[in-house]
């Protein structure tokens, strides 16, 4: 057994992961303990990265328009259809679309190859949904896109804000070290902003549920109170800022007194007071901020708003101080450090940097290979799609995203794709909605197999490490774009053996003429070019570090700004004036519910990762809608009933959650779902594309739907053994279905037919099921039904239950009985009983899975607590749940306090 140190591909923690290797495969993961960002500490995705492993359901060879082929003809094919659009319709009909999930060195040639070469400026990231509005929000304050903070400050601070931010589902491991440190410093108060009460609110002194969009609102009043109160840093603003004058006008163009903001942001007014007086009390104050801001149509000033209160309290280049974007995906850091954004040219440089790129065409120059740099900057995400549905984008090379998921007006997205006459997928996995759209599919590795560095939130710059090789014919990402450079005839440019190789040039361009006194430009913040020197041996060995390096700070930066001088030419911090905006997508009568999407705890993105970690389905398994139990009532839905969106783009069909934290008049759908787990359970298609003026970024938070109960006549679930479940036939005519992944089957959910009319389930299972049932059991009276199918040999093939999901057994047993070599051999009455009720009458059924780490259910769990188990550590002592990750333990703190209520009352 072998043990390597690398990095989880998940969030933007950027934790360090010890792999271990046996036999070329990753058998196992722990915590790096000498990673800067966790210590040694793992959440439950990170844990489970093993488990997501393996060549089952991997890409391992090219496909060109249909048909499997080798790289050869593969490299040619895109070569040549990449030079043949860009010859008859000109440079600017090539686009790429890239994401936070490549490594930087793949990101860097990306970046080269089709602004450099290619010559086309349209190319854009997934980065765009995420955190566009920060980054412009810190290019007008700061002069550059630099977060200011770093982990520690979450510890030495004396007031953490979490805004827009689901800390302990998202951003687990940082929220455990928040945890940890408001533990150790009872000093340390912490506030959510959200209009969902999420898990962070577990550790909250004060929760503002503000009204969805009203954030601005919330911090251009802050301003004015700071203003009002003498509470602002005069020496700070008068020595390191400009523009207070004009951000407090603007502020106070509303009405600036507490009872109006309090109304705006429909907030209680003690509360909202409680609030401004502790953030303008404190000095060491961080106002950590993700999604609730940034994917709004106004992102880039509620940043600006929240970056004006820091600058004009002096809250900001201090330990435990400053507004801190929170990234979402591994590398998102590294995407904007190499310029992989449509308005961004390279290295921090953009295209009004006034020198710039005549900089990076003399850098990218080399004998036999002349860049040509386009002039402005190309369209941003949701715009290129438009251009390509336009016909003026004719050629689309998508790496490690998914557009047909991901962007607003999913259907219309989906429709531009058709039409391209030219889409490229690098891809890791053989079945995505996006595939069904490529005319040539390129087989990406993955991680395990990748090689390169990623950098975290707080700027540090980790390397993943390649632990195993990858699967079949799959290549890295990087190899694949140096392969068709070579054929584009720019082999000079990209003449890589190695990704170290690719990382050394990404640092010198960092660096290069990035020099106060020798550029137009000024000095760029972006400098890794202390790290430009590392050969192949230190580049494998590079410890994590936090740029900028550079030959003045060769240990790196934690924190920026400390010494007031900015990357402005005058050196000064700007305050923006904002003026507070609602949302954009209107509710009206026909859509009277606002829409808030974002992200489940076990679940990453479009699931195709997480999904193959069966104990990462059992949190929350099909899609929702979590709604207040008083909306539910006013619309006529009731709890687990499957319910039907809709929305300006199209329908969502899911189960109804009911949720006392959720405001009223406001549905939460998680982003998760794709077609390939559910009938009808996109969020994207319920929202229209209304984008930030500033970033692009589209308003992914705040859509405007409808709500209905979907009338049925039945719900079954059916349970396939694995090697069944890839032709799907028992979809058809489901009008909902869902999909659910076990260790060993694949569970289905499934609902359809008029109400009051149920199937000829008989008729039907001979017809869609391989295997003619063996054991059936029908109770007319209650009209439940329970079959099952097993082969000659006596495997267990299939398992059926007609009736709701809540009557489900916990499916653990059962699904262990479709690994059996024959289960079915000996069929007396007692096994014939339990399998068709699914369960050990022995094995005590757990429910629904609570704690993933340990796997307990919150049967055992409300079991425990009835028993006398009343605290968290109680029944960690008793069912070990919550004492790995801790992620579940605000999920059992709230049920010991919702069982002790009933016993109480
Ligand atoms: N488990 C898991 N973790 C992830 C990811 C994942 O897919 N799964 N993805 C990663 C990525 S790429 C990202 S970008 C991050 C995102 O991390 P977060 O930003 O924490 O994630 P979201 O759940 O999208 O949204 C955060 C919160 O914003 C709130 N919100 C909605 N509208 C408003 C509003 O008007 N004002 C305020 N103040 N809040 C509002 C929502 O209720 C939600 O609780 O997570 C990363 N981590
Ligand atoms: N409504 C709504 N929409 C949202 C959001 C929201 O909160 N609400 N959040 C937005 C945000 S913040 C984000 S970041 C996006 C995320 O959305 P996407 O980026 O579209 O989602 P992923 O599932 O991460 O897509 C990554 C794809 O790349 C593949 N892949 C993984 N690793 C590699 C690799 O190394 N190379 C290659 N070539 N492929 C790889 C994966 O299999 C997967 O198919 O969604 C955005 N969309
Ligand atoms: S917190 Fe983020 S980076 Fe750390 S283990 Fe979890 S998903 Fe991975
Ligand atoms: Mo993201």
């Amino acid at each position: 057994m072998q043990a390597t140190r690398t990095t989880c591909p998940y969030c933007g923690v950027g934790c360090g992961v010890r792999a271990e290797i046996d036999d070329g495969q990753v058998v196992g993961v722990t915590g790096d303990e000498g990673h800067p960002a966790n210590f040694g500490r793992l959440c439950v995705k990170g844990t489970a990265l093993h488990e997501t492993l393996g060549d089952h359901g991997r890409l391992v060879r090219p496909r060109v328009d249909g048909r499997e082929t080798d790289w050869e003809t593969a490299l040619a094919a895109v070569a040549e259809r990449l030079a043949a659009t860009r010859r008859e319709y000109g440079k600017a009909a090539v686009a790429g679309y890239l994401s936070g999930q490549l490594l930087t060195e793949d990101y860097y040639v990306a970046n080269k190859l089709f602004k450099g070469f290619l010559g086309t400026p349209h190319l854009d990231t997934n980065s765009r949904l995420c955190m566009a509005s920060a980054v412009a929000a810190h290019k007008r304050a700061f002069g550059a896109d630099g977060v200011p903070c770093c982990y520690a400050d979450l510890e030495e601070a004396e007031l953490v804000v979490l805004v827009g931010s689901n800390l302990a589902w998202n951003h687990p491991v940082l929220y455990q070290r928040l945890k940890v440190a408001k533990r150790d410093n009872p000093l340390l108060r912490v506030v959510v902003i959200d209009p969902r009460v999420t898990d962070s609110c577990e550790i909250a002194d004060l929760y503002l549920g503000l009204a969805p969009g009203s954030d601005a609102r919330l911090f251009t009043g802050l301003l004015a109170w700071m203003a009002d109160e003498g509470k602002l840093d005069d020496i700070y603003l008068e020595r390191h800022t400009q523009g207070l004058e004009g951000a407090l006008a603007a502020a106070r163009e509303e009405d600036c007194r507490l009872e109006a903001i309090a109304a705006d942001c429909d907030l209680d007014g003690e509360r909202l007071e409680t609030f401004f007086y502790w953030f303008a009390s404190h000095l060491h104050v961080v106002t950590l901020f993700s999604q609730g801001i940034n994917q709004s149509s106004s992102g880039t000033d509620k940043a600006g708003a929240i970056i004006n209160c820091h600058l004009a309290g002096g809250k900001i280049g201090l330990p435990g101080a400053g507004p801190f974007s929170i990234t979402g995906q591994p590398n998102a850091m590294g995407g904007r450090e190499v310029g992989g954004l449509a308005n961004q040219l390279a290295a921090h440089m953009d295209y009004d940097s006034p020198g710039a790129r005549d900089r990076v065409t003399r850098f990218w120059a080399t004998e036999g290979a002349l860049p040509e740099l386009p002039e402005g900057p190309g369209h941003k995400a949701v715009a290129l799609f438009e251009a390509i549905e336009r016909g003026e984008v004719r050629a689309l090379w998508v790496m490690a995203t998914n557009p047909a998921v991901s962007l607003p007006k999913a259907e219309r997205v989906r429709a531009a794709l058709a039409k391209c006459p030219l889409v490229i997928v690098s891809e890791c996995v053989t079945d995505t909605d996006l595939l069904r759209y490529a005319d040539i599919v390129l087989p990406a590795s993955s991680w395990s197999e990748k090689d390169g560095t990623v950098t975290n939130s707080e700027r540090c710059i980790s390397r993943q490490r390649g632990l195993v090789p990858p699967p079949g014919e799959a290549r890295h990402d990087w190899w694949i774009m140096t392969e068709v450079a070579r054929r584009l005839g720019f082999g000079a440019a990209f003449d890589y053996a190695h990704p170290s190789e690719i990382f050394a040039e990404h640092a010198r361009l960092s660096g290069f003429e990035n020099d106060a006194d020798l550029s137009q430009d000024g000095a760029r913040l972006f400098d890794i070019s202390g790290l430009a020197g590392l050969d192949r041996g230190r580049y494998d060995a590079l410890a994590p570090i936090q740029w900028p390096v550079t030959a003045a700070t060769p240990q790196g930066t934690p924190r920026l700004f400390a010494d007031g001088c900015f990357a402005t030419p005058d050196g000064r911090a700007c305050l923006v004036p904002v003026r507070s905006q609602l949302p954009a997508q209107a509710l009206s009568a026909a859509r009277p519910l606002r829409l808030n999407t974002g992200r489940i705890r076990d679940q990453w993105h479009t699931m195709t990762r997480t999904a193959r970690a069966p104990r990462l389905m059992n949190h929350r398994s099909e899609p929702f809608i979590e709604l207040h139990p008083d909306d539910a009532l006013a619309h006529g839905v009731t709890d687990r009933q499957l319910a039907r969106l809709s929305g300006a783009g199209g329908d969502y069909l899911g189960r109804i959650r009911l949720a006392r934290g959720q405001r009223r008049g406001e549905v939460f759908v998680p982003m998760h779902w794709s077609d390939r787990f559910s009938k009808q359970a996109r969020c994207n298609g319920l929202l229209a594309a209304h984008l930030d003026p500033h970033s692009g970024q589209p308003e992914s938070k705040h859509g405007a739907v409808a709500i209905a109960p979907l009338t049925l006549g039945w719900e079954a679930t059916l349970l396939v053994a694995d090697d069944l479940a890839d032709e799907p036939w028992w979809c058809e005519g489901a009008i909902y279905w869902s999909r659910i992944p076990l260790g060993h089957a694949e569970r289905w959910q499934l609902a359809g037919g008029e109400p009051g009319q149920t199937r000829d389930w008989l008729a039907w299972v001979q017809r869609v099921l391989p295997v003619a049932p063996s054991l059936w059991c029908d109770d007319p009276t209650g009209g439940r039904l329970r079959a099952a199918g097993l082969d000659e040999a006596g495997r267990l093939r299939w398992w059926l239950m007609v009736g709701p999901p809540a009557e489900l057994p916990g499916l653990g047993w059962l699904d262990e009985r479709f690994a059996e070599a024959a289960c079915g051999d000996a069929l007396d009455t007692v096994r014939r009983r339990r399998l068709l009720a699914g369960c050990d009458d022995g094995a005590a059924d757990a429910g629904p899975l609570v704690c993933s780490c340990h796997q307990v259910g919150q049967r055992c769990i409300l079991e425990a607590i009835r028993g006398g188990d009343r605290s968290v550590e109680a029944l960690g002592a008793r069912l070990a749940c919550g004492t790995q990750c801790g992620s579940c333990v605000p999920e059992l703190k709230a049920m010991i306090e919702e069982e002790t209520a009933i016993c109480a009352s």
